[in-house]
This record gives structure tokens, sequence and C-alpha cells, in this order.
């Protein structure tokens, strides 16, 4: 070694070893779904003889291969949306040796993979929703003679539902839920499909009145009386409606604090079938009419649900550990959906009894990268982004789009953050702004809609 500091470090003095110089970036961007050669390492000898270049460690060093001669290459699929790095920021670090004339020099890259929308563009094709509550599904009358094809209702917290066209985004006032009553909020709206000519299909609305009691109420057919959900006093809890496997509907009721998701004798934290009367059985009967009877219970706070490739799909929101996917047998007993003994995989008591339905789908609570803070049940999109077909598209009211391959979610096992496809930015519309989304709608000719917590509507389309 003294030899070495002897020689005073002259790059171009003939008698000590040689020195390397870096000429290649310390940072690079390349676009998702890039194949071959990524970056391309390069240095020089001070000597002029040749430099060769190996991975020598970094963060995400196990993920790239690089030649001798410096094209570096990534193993695997560089995918925007299930980024890959130590930290999933999408910024993949490593060091790059460069060795020639019996000495190395290593240097730091990063690589910053870039976004592709792959073929999906999103419209914003209305605003001006106040407080919107829901967005849901409209023509129960199918293809081919739907009335009014291509429309979806939206509805807000004040009780204003609206028809709105999916083309225009141009909106009719379908319904005023609270005329003539004595208005909280509107919870819920949703269109119960039960087939072309079923005799309860119809958009129905949940809502709470002054009194703290929740009713289901439903619209476009006459003569028909309101379903009590909860009783005047009740706590102030979210509702939402879904439609099961086996064609029933169904009311997803949140919890209060303290739990009583296991109380059987509160109506909080369960899953209410609404049974239906047979409309001709009885003149004491209001036609109509649905009867709550709770067939499921450990609710945390649940957000939409329905049916997938035959199964039933509830989304439950977490708290301060996981936000859950579950699907369940609507007709299995028991239904347990597991709060307060669980959030999604999570156990939150010491002991827990073992779990009656295992989630399909989970990730973390919180703010950071692939967390959220309140998952929002989605749909599977059929709509003409090729990108996103067969893909179950769900959203967090953090602002996040996820999405996740129907041959992932339908597979049997435990899916976590890791899987799921970040859409945020691929769903990044035209103009205004994707904020927290309120839920997912699709219209009876295939197109996928988002509505947003501040009142924009989006519809999402191929390039
Ligand atoms: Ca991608
Ligand atoms: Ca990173
Ligand atoms: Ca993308
Ligand atoms: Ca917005």
């Amino acid at each position: 070694m003294a030899a070495l500091a002897s020689c005073g470090g002259g790059s171009g003095g003939g008698s000590g070893p040689p020195s390397i110089s870096v000429t290649s970036s310390s940072a690079a961007n390349v676009v998702e779904n890039s194949s071959g050669t990524i970056y391309t390492a390069s240095a020089t000898l001070s000597n002029g003889g040749a430099v060769g270049f190996t991975v020598a460690g970094g963060a995400d060093a196990s993920l790239f291969s690089i030649l001798n001669t410096g094209e570096l290459r990534i193993i695997g699929a560089l995918d925007f949306e299930r980024p890959r790095d130590a930290n999933a920021d999408n910024v993949y670090e490593l060091t790059i040796r460069a060795s020639g004339g019996g000495v190395s020099r290593d240097f730091p890259v990063t690589l910053t993979v870039t976004n592709d929308k792959e073929g999906i563009s999103v419209t914003r094709i209305a605003t001006g929703f106040t407080n919107p509550a829901c967005v849901s599904f409209l023509n129960t009358v199918v293809a081919p003679t739907p009335s009014q094809p291509g429309r979806i209702a939206v509805g807000e917290a004040g009780g204003n539902i609206y028809a709105v066209d999916g083309t225009t985004g141009a909106k009719t006032l379908l319904a005023d839920a609270f005329a003539g009553r004595s208005a909280d909020k509107l919870l819920d709206c949703r269109t119960y499909r039960q087939g072309a000519s079923g005799y309860y299909a119809g958009l129905y609305a949940v809502l709470r009145n002054a009194d703290a009691s929740v009713v289901l109420q439903r619209f476009d057919r006459g003569g028909l009386k309101d379903s009590v959900l909860l009783p005047a006093g009740s706590a102030a809890v979210g509702i939402k409606l879904l439609e099961g496997s086996d064609q029933q509907f169904y009311a997803a009721v949140g919890d209060s604090s303290p739990s009583v998701a296991l109380d059987a004798a509160s109506p909080l934290g369960k899953l209410h079938k609404l049974v239906q009367y047979d409309p001709y059985a009885g003149a004491s009967l209001s036609p109509g009419y649905f009867t709550p009877q709770i067939v499921g219970d450990g609710l945390r706070d649940p957000a939409g649900g329905g049916t997938i490739n035959g199964k039933t799909l509830i989304a439950d929101r977490g708290g301060s550990k996981e936000h859950e996917l579950d699907f369940f047998a609507p007709d299995a007993r028991p239904l347990g959906f597991g709060w307060p003994n669980y959030e999604g995989t999570e156990p939150l008591v010491s002991s827990p009894p073992a779990a009656i339905i295992g989630p399909t789908v989970v990730y973390p609570f919180g703010t950071g990268a692939r967390q959220g803070t309140g998952i929002v049940a989605g749909l599977v999109y059929d709509g003409p982004a090729n990108e996103l077909k067969a893909h179950y598209v769900f959203g967090d009211q953090r602002g996040l789009i996820w999405s996740i391959p129907l041959s992932l979610l339908t597979d049997g096992y435990l899916h976590k953050a890791p899987e799921l496809e970040n859409r945020t930015a691929d769903f990044k519309p035209d103009v205004g702004t994707i904020d927290a989304p309120v839920g997912f709608a699709t219209d009876d000719l295939g197109r996928f809609y988002v509505l947003d917590s501040d009142g924009e509507l989006f519809r999402v389309d191929g390039t």
C-alpha cells in the first residue's frame, strides 16, 4: 500500500496503477414494459485498457444482471403498477462495479420506472355533484330495447338522485329521496337487477332520517313502502347495498363504538338479507316490502360488494391494520367476517377464534406506498381498454385505484398489496382529478365509471 500512496494519484502517470472514470449517468428513466437493455454502463481506464462491469450491490441488486460490456437488464417484468424494488416506489437502486487494469470502482445507479397508460384513457363527463354518496348501474330493462340505454345513477347525500347520460354527462333529476321526510343523509343507492323482469328489480336508496332511523326506499315502481333497516335512535353507521350470487339483495351495516358486531341482539356490524315477500301471496302483506334478516356478523365498515363469477364479494374497511375483500357463500352459516377479532388477516385480540371467512385480498391501513385509508368496492371491467379486461377494478378513499386480474382474485388464495396493480397513474383523467373515489359503476352498454368525492364523474375508455 505504501507504493500506492507514493504514486501521488496522478491519473496520467505512467508508473502508478490506472484509475477508472465512470462515463455513464448515475440516474436514468425507463418506461414500464421495457425489455432488453435498460441502461448501459460505461467507464474508461486511464491507461486506455478495457473495463468490465458487474452488479456489486444496492437494495435491488438481485433483480438485475449485467453483461461484462455494461448492458444492464432486469430479471422479470418492469411493471409500474406492481413495482418490485425494495421499497416499492419504482426507483430501483443498485451499485455497479467497473473493473479493469487491476483496479475497480463502485458507483450507484438509480433507475426510475415511469408509467405508460397502457391504452387506458379516462374522460371527465360531469361535475358538480354535491356530497356525492353513491353511483350505480341504472337500467333494469336490458338490451335489446332498454328505454334509455347508457345511463347510470348518481346520488347525493342530500337526497337528490340523478340519471346521468354516460355519453354526454347530462344529468336528469330522478328523485328527491327526502321529499316529505326529515333528512339526515342518503347513505347508498343501488339498482337491484335480479333479472330484467324481477318484481323487485329497480333502483333503491338507503336513507338515514333525522330521527336516526334508516330505511330502504325504492323509486321506479309505484305503490311500494319503505323497509325499515334500523330503528330511530340508531348509531350513525355506514350501510351498503349489494346483490348476492343467490340474486338476493343484501344490506351490509357498519359497526359502532364500542363494537357490537358480534352481539346478536344488535343490527350493527351485520349482513342483512332483505327477505322478499311473494307480492301475490296475501292481501295483508305490503307489496315490495323487504324484511331484513341478519345472516352474518363481524363487519366493521362495509364498503360495497357484489357478485363476481358466481361468488359474492364484500369489501370491509380496516381502521388500523388491514382492508379486506372477502368472498362468501350467501347461504353458508355461520357467516362471520371477523371484526372485531380481526382486520383482514391481522388478529386484534390475543387468541382470537379461528376466522370463519378468510379474506381474499388484503392491503395495509396507512398512508405509505401501497397502503390505504379506506377500501372502496369495485367492479369487473369489461370496457374497451384491453389492459383492464377481466380485471376487478376497485379503489381506496385515499385516492388510489387498484386492479387485480380475475384469475388471481378467484384462484382461492390470499393476495396481498404487492400483487395489486396500482392503477392511479393510468387513471389520470383528461381534466380534473380523481380524488377519493366514492364508487364505481357500469352501464348497460358495458361502460365503466368512477365517481369521486368532490363531485366529478369519469368514464374509463380505451385509446
Ligand atoms: Ca403495467
Ligand atoms: Ca426504491
Ligand atoms: Ca401503466
Ligand atoms: Ca375530483
